[in-house]
Protein backbone atom coordinates (compact mmCIF):
# COMPACT_ATOMS: atom_id res chain seq x y z
CA UNK A 1 0.00 0.00 0.00
CA UNK A 2 1.63 3.51 -1.33
CA UNK A 3 2.55 5.61 2.09
CA UNK A 4 1.30 9.08 1.96
CA UNK A 5 4.28 11.51 1.66
CA UNK A 6 5.15 14.03 4.44
CA UNK A 7 6.79 16.70 2.62
CA UNK A 8 3.84 18.44 1.53
CA UNK A 9 2.11 21.57 2.75
CA UNK A 10 -1.63 22.95 1.77
CA UNK A 11 -2.16 26.48 1.12
CA UNK A 12 -5.93 27.86 1.94
CA UNK A 13 -5.09 31.43 0.50
CA UNK A 14 -4.86 32.56 -3.82
CA UNK A 15 -1.11 31.73 -4.60
CA UNK A 16 -1.51 35.24 -6.53
CA UNK A 17 -4.03 37.11 -5.07
CA UNK A 18 -4.33 35.95 -1.28
CA UNK A 19 -7.78 35.24 -1.55
CA UNK A 20 -9.39 32.88 0.58
CA UNK A 21 -12.57 32.34 -1.86
CA UNK A 22 -11.30 28.91 -3.34
CA UNK A 23 -13.40 26.02 -5.29
CA UNK A 24 -12.94 23.08 -6.01
CA UNK A 25 -12.78 21.94 -9.54
CA UNK A 26 -11.68 18.11 -9.44
CA UNK A 27 -10.04 16.27 -6.56
CA UNK A 28 -8.01 13.88 -8.20
CA UNK A 29 -7.29 11.99 -5.33
CA UNK A 30 -3.70 10.45 -3.76
CA UNK A 31 -1.69 10.02 -6.50
CA UNK A 32 1.98 9.50 -7.06
CA UNK A 33 4.31 12.07 -8.50
CA UNK A 34 3.89 12.87 -11.76
CA UNK A 35 7.98 12.33 -12.65
CA UNK A 36 8.80 10.52 -9.83
CA UNK A 37 10.19 7.26 -11.72
CA UNK A 38 11.05 4.03 -9.71
CA UNK A 39 13.96 1.89 -10.18
CA UNK A 40 12.54 -1.50 -11.82
CA UNK A 41 11.78 -3.96 -9.54
CA UNK A 42 11.97 -1.52 -5.97
CA UNK A 43 8.98 -2.62 -3.53
CA UNK A 44 5.66 -0.49 -3.80
CA UNK A 45 5.56 0.18 -0.08
CA UNK A 46 8.36 3.12 -0.45
CA UNK A 47 6.34 5.38 -2.96
CA UNK A 48 4.76 7.93 -1.45
CA UNK A 49 1.05 9.06 -3.00
CA UNK A 50 0.17 13.23 -2.02
CA UNK A 51 -4.02 14.26 -2.36
CA UNK A 52 -3.91 16.19 -5.84
CA UNK A 53 -7.07 19.08 -5.62
CA UNK A 54 -7.74 21.78 -8.20
CA UNK A 55 -9.55 24.71 -7.12
CA UNK A 56 -10.32 28.09 -8.96
CA UNK A 57 -9.76 31.47 -7.01
CA UNK A 58 -13.46 33.75 -7.55
CA UNK A 59 -11.20 36.90 -7.07
CA UNK A 60 -8.27 36.49 -9.75
CA UNK A 61 -9.64 33.39 -11.34
CA UNK A 62 -6.11 32.05 -11.06
CA UNK A 63 -6.88 28.20 -11.40
CA UNK A 64 -4.16 25.78 -8.92
CA UNK A 65 -3.83 22.93 -6.72
CA UNK A 66 -4.07 23.36 -2.76
CA UNK A 67 -0.82 20.87 -2.30
CA UNK A 68 2.71 21.84 -2.59
CA UNK A 69 5.33 19.26 -2.42
CA UNK A 70 8.79 20.00 -1.24
CA UNK A 71 10.22 21.23 -4.65
CA UNK A 72 13.56 19.54 -3.40
CA UNK A 73 11.24 16.72 -4.18
CA UNK A 74 10.17 17.15 -7.33
CA UNK A 75 13.44 18.28 -8.79
CA UNK A 76 15.84 16.13 -7.21
CA UNK A 77 19.30 14.49 -8.54
CA UNK A 78 16.85 11.84 -10.58
CA UNK A 79 14.35 14.14 -12.28
CA UNK A 80 13.87 12.92 -15.52
CA UNK A 81 12.43 15.35 -17.89
CA UNK A 82 14.86 16.32 -20.83
CA UNK A 83 13.42 18.78 -23.39
CA UNK A 84 15.53 17.42 -26.23
CA UNK A 85 13.60 14.14 -26.71
CA UNK A 86 11.15 15.86 -28.05
CA UNK A 87 11.99 17.14 -31.70
CA UNK A 88 9.25 19.48 -32.06
CA UNK A 89 9.63 21.17 -29.16
CA UNK A 90 13.14 22.10 -30.39
CA UNK A 91 12.02 23.26 -32.87
CA UNK A 92 9.19 25.11 -31.39
CA UNK A 93 11.89 26.94 -29.23
CA UNK A 94 13.94 27.74 -32.03
CA UNK A 95 11.13 29.85 -33.51
CA UNK A 96 10.25 31.22 -30.32
CA UNK A 97 14.09 32.54 -30.37
CA UNK A 98 13.90 33.81 -33.73
CA UNK A 99 10.58 35.82 -32.92
CA UNK A 100 12.27 37.11 -29.60
CA UNK A 101 15.66 38.14 -31.80
CA UNK A 102 13.47 39.97 -34.25
CA UNK A 103 11.26 41.90 -31.71
CA UNK A 104 14.06 42.95 -29.47
CA UNK A 105 17.21 43.42 -31.20
CA UNK A 106 19.43 41.21 -28.46
CA UNK A 107 22.92 41.15 -29.56
CA UNK A 108 26.46 41.18 -28.51
CA UNK A 109 26.34 43.33 -25.96
CA UNK A 110 22.64 41.54 -24.24
CA UNK A 111 22.18 39.25 -22.15
CA UNK A 112 19.52 36.43 -22.44
CA UNK A 113 18.30 34.74 -19.13
CA UNK A 114 16.17 31.70 -18.96
CA UNK A 115 14.26 30.40 -15.98
CA UNK A 116 13.76 26.71 -16.00
CA UNK A 117 16.54 26.61 -18.91
CA UNK A 118 16.16 22.67 -18.57
CA UNK A 119 18.96 20.87 -21.36
CA UNK A 120 20.20 24.07 -23.40
CA UNK A 121 17.27 23.10 -25.72
CA UNK A 122 16.26 26.94 -26.34
CA UNK A 123 19.29 28.59 -25.14
CA UNK A 124 21.42 27.18 -28.05
CA UNK A 125 19.57 29.26 -30.33
CA UNK A 126 20.34 32.58 -28.95
CA UNK A 127 24.18 30.96 -28.14
CA UNK A 128 24.15 30.08 -31.82
CA UNK A 129 23.96 34.01 -32.81
CA UNK A 130 26.65 35.25 -30.46
CA UNK A 131 23.90 36.82 -27.71
CA UNK A 132 25.22 35.74 -24.28
CA UNK A 133 23.19 33.58 -22.46
CA UNK A 134 22.34 32.00 -18.83
CA UNK A 135 20.75 29.03 -17.57
CA UNK A 136 19.20 28.80 -14.49
CA UNK A 137 17.54 25.12 -13.46
CA UNK A 138 17.23 23.32 -10.33
CA UNK A 139 17.78 19.56 -11.81
CA UNK A 140 20.62 18.58 -11.72
CA UNK A 141 20.84 16.16 -14.76
CA UNK A 142 19.15 18.42 -17.92
CA UNK A 143 21.58 21.33 -16.28
CA UNK A 144 24.64 19.50 -16.13
CA UNK A 145 23.76 18.69 -19.81
CA UNK A 146 23.33 22.21 -20.31
CA UNK A 147 26.86 23.18 -19.79
CA UNK A 148 27.81 19.95 -21.65
CA UNK A 149 26.49 21.79 -24.89
CA UNK A 150 28.56 25.10 -23.49
CA UNK A 151 25.16 26.95 -22.04
CA UNK A 152 26.27 28.36 -18.56
CA UNK A 153 23.94 27.79 -16.24
CA UNK A 154 23.05 27.69 -12.66
CA UNK A 155 21.54 24.65 -10.90
CA UNK A 156 19.56 26.74 -8.29
CA UNK A 157 15.80 27.78 -8.01
CA UNK A 158 15.18 30.95 -8.95
CA UNK A 159 14.48 33.23 -6.10
CA UNK A 160 14.35 37.01 -5.24
CA UNK A 161 17.76 36.39 -3.57
CA UNK A 162 19.62 35.08 -6.57
CA UNK A 163 18.28 38.24 -8.84
CA UNK A 164 19.59 40.25 -6.22
CA UNK A 165 23.02 38.42 -6.55
CA UNK A 166 23.14 38.59 -10.13
CA UNK A 167 21.96 42.65 -10.05
CA UNK A 168 25.10 43.56 -7.64
CA UNK A 169 27.23 41.27 -10.61
CA UNK A 170 25.56 43.72 -12.94
CA UNK A 171 24.18 41.06 -15.19
CA UNK A 172 20.64 42.50 -15.39
CA UNK A 173 18.74 40.42 -18.36
CA UNK A 174 18.27 42.23 -21.40
CA UNK A 175 15.15 39.35 -22.24
CA UNK A 176 13.86 37.14 -19.73
CA UNK A 177 12.49 33.70 -20.84
CA UNK A 178 10.17 31.09 -18.59
CA UNK A 179 8.77 28.39 -20.84
CA UNK A 180 6.75 26.00 -18.49
CA UNK A 181 8.30 27.11 -15.33
CA UNK A 182 5.74 29.93 -14.31
CA UNK A 183 3.30 27.18 -13.54
CA UNK A 184 6.17 25.08 -11.57
CA UNK A 185 6.50 27.70 -9.16
CA UNK A 186 4.81 27.52 -5.63
CA UNK A 187 5.49 31.21 -4.99
CA UNK A 188 4.18 32.77 -7.36
CA UNK A 189 4.61 36.94 -5.96
CA UNK A 190 8.18 36.18 -4.87
CA UNK A 191 8.93 34.70 -8.70
CA UNK A 192 7.42 37.28 -10.26
CA UNK A 193 9.31 39.94 -8.09
CA UNK A 194 12.35 38.32 -8.70
CA UNK A 195 11.61 38.35 -12.39
CA UNK A 196 11.12 41.92 -11.87
CA UNK A 197 14.52 42.94 -9.87
CA UNK A 198 16.20 40.97 -12.87
CA UNK A 199 14.61 42.87 -15.68
CA UNK A 200 16.76 45.75 -17.71
CA UNK A 201 14.78 48.98 -17.22
CA UNK A 202 13.58 48.42 -20.86
CA UNK A 203 13.33 44.57 -20.95
CA UNK A 204 11.25 41.99 -22.18
CA UNK A 205 9.84 38.66 -20.20
CA UNK A 206 8.52 36.62 -22.45
CA UNK A 207 6.77 33.24 -20.39
CA UNK A 208 4.93 30.45 -22.01
CA UNK A 209 2.32 27.64 -20.10
CA UNK A 210 -0.65 25.66 -20.52
CA UNK A 211 -3.86 27.77 -21.35
CA UNK A 212 -6.88 27.19 -18.98
CA UNK A 213 -8.77 27.41 -21.46
CA UNK A 214 -7.08 24.59 -23.43
CA UNK A 215 -7.24 22.14 -19.55
CA UNK A 216 -11.05 22.68 -19.42
CA UNK A 217 -12.24 22.95 -22.93
CA UNK A 218 -10.50 19.81 -24.27
CA UNK A 219 -10.42 18.24 -20.31
CA UNK A 220 -6.38 17.49 -20.30
CA UNK A 221 -7.26 16.41 -16.91
CA UNK A 222 -3.45 14.48 -17.02
CA UNK A 223 -1.74 18.03 -17.18
CA UNK A 224 -2.90 18.45 -13.61
CA UNK A 225 0.12 17.39 -11.10
CA UNK A 226 2.40 18.41 -8.34
CA UNK A 227 4.77 19.83 -10.89
CA UNK A 228 2.19 22.55 -12.18
CA UNK A 229 1.15 24.65 -8.90
CA UNK A 230 -1.11 27.08 -11.29
CA UNK A 231 -2.92 27.00 -14.35
CA UNK A 232 -3.24 30.88 -16.19
CA UNK A 233 -6.01 32.65 -17.39
CA UNK A 234 -4.64 35.54 -19.53
CA UNK A 235 -6.75 38.11 -16.59
CA UNK A 236 -4.80 35.86 -13.75
CA UNK A 237 -1.57 36.22 -14.87
CA UNK A 238 -2.09 39.97 -16.20
CA UNK A 239 -3.37 41.21 -12.47
CA UNK A 240 -0.27 38.80 -11.42
CA UNK A 241 2.84 40.38 -13.51
CA UNK A 242 0.57 44.07 -12.73
CA UNK A 243 1.11 43.42 -9.00
CA UNK A 244 4.68 43.66 -9.64
CA UNK A 245 5.38 46.62 -12.36
CA UNK A 246 5.17 44.58 -15.15
CA UNK A 247 2.22 45.04 -17.88
CA UNK A 248 1.14 42.48 -20.34
CA UNK A 249 1.66 43.80 -23.90
CA UNK A 250 1.12 40.77 -25.90
CA UNK A 251 -0.43 37.60 -25.86
CA UNK A 252 -0.21 34.10 -29.08
CA UNK A 253 -1.74 31.17 -28.34
CA UNK A 254 0.09 28.39 -29.36
CA UNK A 255 -0.76 24.17 -29.56
CA UNK A 256 2.56 23.22 -28.24
CA UNK A 257 2.06 20.77 -24.90
CA UNK A 258 -2.00 20.38 -25.31
CA UNK A 259 -2.78 24.09 -25.87
CA UNK A 260 -0.41 27.09 -24.54
CA UNK A 261 0.08 30.78 -24.33
CA UNK A 262 3.01 32.88 -24.80
CA UNK A 263 2.50 36.08 -22.80
CA UNK A 264 4.88 39.04 -23.14
CA UNK A 265 5.63 41.48 -20.51
CA UNK A 266 7.42 45.35 -20.30
CA UNK A 267 7.70 48.44 -18.48
CA UNK A 268 7.90 50.54 -21.79
CA UNK A 269 6.00 48.98 -24.43
CA UNK A 270 2.41 49.91 -25.11
CA UNK A 271 -0.08 46.78 -25.39
CA UNK A 272 -0.92 45.12 -29.16
CA UNK A 273 -4.94 44.46 -29.44
CA UNK A 274 -4.07 40.94 -28.60
CA UNK A 275 -4.46 41.61 -25.30
CA UNK A 276 -7.94 43.28 -25.32
CA UNK A 277 -8.76 40.32 -27.55
CA UNK A 278 -8.19 37.65 -24.96
CA UNK A 279 -9.38 39.69 -22.33
CA UNK A 280 -12.88 40.25 -23.71
CA UNK A 281 -12.57 36.37 -25.03
CA UNK A 282 -12.23 35.00 -21.74
CA UNK A 283 -14.88 37.11 -20.09
CA UNK A 284 -17.32 35.53 -22.91
CA UNK A 285 -16.32 32.00 -22.24
CA UNK A 286 -17.32 32.61 -19.12
CA UNK A 287 -13.58 32.28 -17.41
CA UNK A 288 -14.37 34.70 -14.91
CA UNK A 289 -17.20 32.76 -13.15
CA UNK A 290 -17.62 29.03 -11.67
CA UNK A 291 -20.35 27.94 -14.39
CA UNK A 292 -17.01 27.23 -16.52
CA UNK A 293 -14.98 25.09 -14.50
CA UNK A 294 -18.28 22.89 -13.19
CA UNK A 295 -18.31 20.41 -16.01
CA UNK A 296 -14.97 19.37 -15.51
CA UNK A 297 -14.81 17.17 -13.02
CA UNK A 298 -17.93 15.40 -14.58
CA UNK A 299 -15.94 14.97 -18.34
CA UNK A 300 -12.93 14.01 -16.74
CA UNK A 301 -14.88 11.11 -14.74
CA UNK A 302 -16.27 10.06 -17.95
CA UNK A 303 -12.87 9.75 -19.69
CA UNK A 304 -11.45 7.89 -17.31
CA UNK A 305 -14.84 5.00 -17.15
CA UNK A 306 -14.52 5.15 -21.03
CA UNK A 307 -10.99 4.59 -21.59
CA UNK A 308 -10.94 1.63 -18.91
CA UNK A 309 -14.22 0.37 -21.06
CA UNK A 310 -11.99 0.38 -24.44
CA UNK A 311 -8.74 -0.81 -22.66
CA UNK A 312 -10.56 -3.57 -20.70
CA UNK A 313 -12.96 -4.52 -24.33
CA UNK A 314 -9.50 -4.79 -25.97
CA UNK A 315 -7.60 -6.87 -23.13
CA UNK A 316 -10.80 -9.66 -22.81
CA UNK A 317 -10.30 -9.92 -26.50
CA UNK A 318 -6.80 -11.00 -25.94
CA UNK A 319 -5.16 -8.11 -27.48
CA UNK A 320 -1.81 -6.85 -26.46
CA UNK A 321 -1.21 -3.04 -25.52
CA UNK A 322 1.48 -0.81 -24.57
CA UNK A 323 1.94 2.80 -24.12
CA UNK A 324 3.95 5.48 -25.66
CA UNK A 325 6.00 8.45 -24.28
CA UNK A 326 6.89 7.66 -20.70
CA UNK A 327 5.13 10.86 -19.89
CA UNK A 328 4.42 13.24 -16.48
CA UNK A 329 0.84 13.48 -17.88
CA UNK A 330 0.65 9.73 -18.32
CA UNK A 331 1.91 9.21 -15.00
CA UNK A 332 -1.45 10.84 -14.12
CA UNK A 333 -3.70 9.60 -16.78
CA UNK A 334 -2.67 5.64 -15.48
CA UNK A 335 -2.91 6.37 -12.02
CA UNK A 336 -6.12 8.45 -12.14
CA UNK A 337 -7.50 6.03 -14.17
CA UNK A 338 -6.00 3.00 -12.57
CA UNK A 339 -4.85 1.35 -15.48
CA UNK A 340 -1.59 -1.12 -14.19
CA UNK A 341 0.17 -3.63 -15.99
CA UNK A 342 -2.80 -5.65 -15.91
CA UNK A 343 -3.84 -3.57 -18.96
CA UNK A 344 -0.78 -2.46 -20.22
CA UNK A 345 2.31 -4.24 -21.25
CA UNK A 346 4.86 -1.79 -21.09
CA UNK A 347 5.90 1.72 -21.82
CA UNK A 348 8.11 2.94 -24.08
CA UNK A 349 9.98 6.22 -24.53
CA UNK A 350 12.98 8.16 -26.53
CA UNK A 351 14.31 9.08 -23.55
CA UNK A 352 17.23 6.75 -22.35
CA UNK A 353 17.22 8.31 -19.08
CA UNK A 354 13.95 6.46 -18.80
CA UNK A 355 14.72 3.30 -19.72
CA UNK A 356 14.62 0.56 -16.96
CA UNK A 357 12.44 2.43 -15.17
CA UNK A 358 9.05 2.06 -14.29
CA UNK A 359 6.22 4.42 -14.52
CA UNK A 360 5.32 5.55 -11.22
CA UNK A 361 2.22 4.50 -9.21
CA UNK A 362 1.00 1.36 -11.64
CA UNK A 363 4.50 0.26 -12.39
CA UNK A 364 4.44 -0.32 -15.94
CA UNK A 365 8.29 -0.95 -17.15
CA UNK A 366 9.62 1.55 -19.76
CA UNK A 367 11.85 0.26 -22.49
CA UNK A 368 13.31 1.78 -25.71
CA UNK A 369 10.97 2.83 -28.90
CA UNK A 370 12.80 -0.05 -30.85
CA UNK A 371 11.01 -2.48 -27.81
CA UNK A 372 7.78 -2.42 -30.10
CA UNK A 373 9.42 -4.59 -32.94
CA UNK A 374 10.41 -6.89 -30.11
CA UNK A 375 6.98 -7.36 -28.07
CA UNK A 376 4.71 -5.65 -31.25
CA UNK A 377 1.29 -5.05 -29.59
CA UNK A 378 -2.49 -5.02 -30.91
CA UNK A 379 -3.00 -1.44 -29.20
CA UNK A 380 -0.03 1.48 -28.65
CA UNK A 381 -2.33 4.14 -26.42
CA UNK A 382 -0.13 7.07 -26.89
CA UNK A 383 0.33 9.31 -23.16
CA UNK A 384 2.63 11.69 -24.69
CA UNK A 385 -0.99 12.58 -26.99
CA UNK A 386 0.07 15.96 -27.44
CA UNK A 387 3.08 15.28 -29.63
CA UNK A 388 0.50 12.60 -31.35
CA UNK A 389 1.22 13.37 -34.62
CA UNK A 390 4.83 13.31 -34.53
CA UNK A 391 4.75 10.17 -32.96
CA UNK A 392 2.44 8.88 -35.39
CA UNK A 393 4.78 9.83 -38.27
CA UNK A 394 7.96 8.38 -36.45
CA UNK A 395 6.27 5.11 -36.05
CA UNK A 396 4.15 5.04 -39.33
CA UNK A 397 5.45 1.13 -39.64
CA UNK A 398 3.05 0.27 -36.73
CA UNK A 399 -0.34 1.21 -38.40
CA UNK A 400 1.12 -0.88 -41.17
CA UNK A 401 1.42 -3.37 -40.01
CA UNK A 402 -1.49 -4.07 -38.71
CA UNK A 403 -1.81 -2.23 -34.93
CA UNK A 404 -4.11 0.96 -34.04
CA UNK A 405 -3.08 3.88 -32.10
CA UNK A 406 -5.25 4.80 -29.00
CA UNK A 407 -5.74 8.70 -28.11
CA UNK A 408 -6.89 8.96 -24.56
CA UNK A 409 -7.65 12.85 -24.75
CA UNK A 410 -9.96 15.14 -25.46
CA UNK A 411 -12.06 11.79 -25.42
CA UNK A 412 -10.32 8.18 -26.29
CA UNK A 413 -9.96 7.21 -30.05
CA UNK A 414 -9.16 4.77 -31.85
CA UNK A 415 -6.92 5.92 -34.56
O1 LIG B 1 5.74 21.10 -17.43
C1 LIG B 1 6.17 20.12 -18.01
C2 LIG B 1 5.68 19.76 -19.35
C3 LIG B 1 5.45 21.01 -20.16
O2 LIG B 1 6.59 18.93 -20.03
C4 LIG B 1 7.14 19.27 -17.33
N1 LIG B 1 6.40 18.71 -16.17
C5 LIG B 1 7.71 18.13 -18.06
C6 LIG B 1 6.97 17.79 -19.27
O3 LIG B 1 5.79 17.07 -18.97
P1 LIG B 1 5.51 15.75 -19.81
O4 LIG B 1 6.55 14.74 -19.43
O5 LIG B 1 4.08 15.37 -19.73
O6 LIG B 1 5.83 16.32 -21.25
P2 LIG B 1 6.02 15.76 -22.63
O7 LIG B 1 7.05 16.64 -23.27
O8 LIG B 1 4.70 15.66 -23.30
O9 LIG B 1 6.64 14.29 -22.51
C7 LIG B 1 6.83 13.63 -23.73
C8 LIG B 1 7.52 12.32 -23.42
O10 LIG B 1 7.49 11.57 -24.62
C9 LIG B 1 8.98 12.57 -23.07
O11 LIG B 1 9.41 11.60 -22.11
C10 LIG B 1 9.70 12.32 -24.38
C11 LIG B 1 8.82 11.30 -25.04
N2 LIG B 1 8.83 11.36 -26.50
C12 LIG B 1 9.23 10.23 -27.19
O12 LIG B 1 9.59 9.21 -26.58
N3 LIG B 1 9.23 10.26 -28.55
C13 LIG B 1 8.39 12.49 -27.13
C14 LIG B 1 8.38 12.52 -28.52
C15 LIG B 1 7.93 13.73 -29.26
C16 LIG B 1 8.83 11.38 -29.25
O13 LIG B 1 8.84 11.36 -30.49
Amino acid sequence: MPVLGSDFTVVDACRSCGSAHLEQVLDLGRLPLSDGLVPGGSSREDEPVYPLTLVWCKDCSLVQILETVEPTTLYGSEYPYYSSFSPALVEHARLNVEGIIGRTGVGEGSLVVELASNDGYLLQWFAKEGIPVLGIDPAPGPAAAAEDRGIPTLCEFFTVQLAQRLVSEDRLADVVVGNNVLAHVPDQNAFVEAISMLLAPEGLVVMEFPYVRDLVDKCEFDTIYHEHHCYFSVHAVQALFRRHGLELVKVEHLSIHGGSIRVYFSRTDAPDDSVARFLADEISAGVLGSGYYERFANDATEIRSGLRELLQGFKSDGKRIAAYGAAAKGAILLNFCQIDDSLIDYVVDRNHHKHGWEMPGVRIPIHPPDHLRDETPDYLLILAWNFKDEIVEQQSWFPASGGRFIVPIPVPEVL
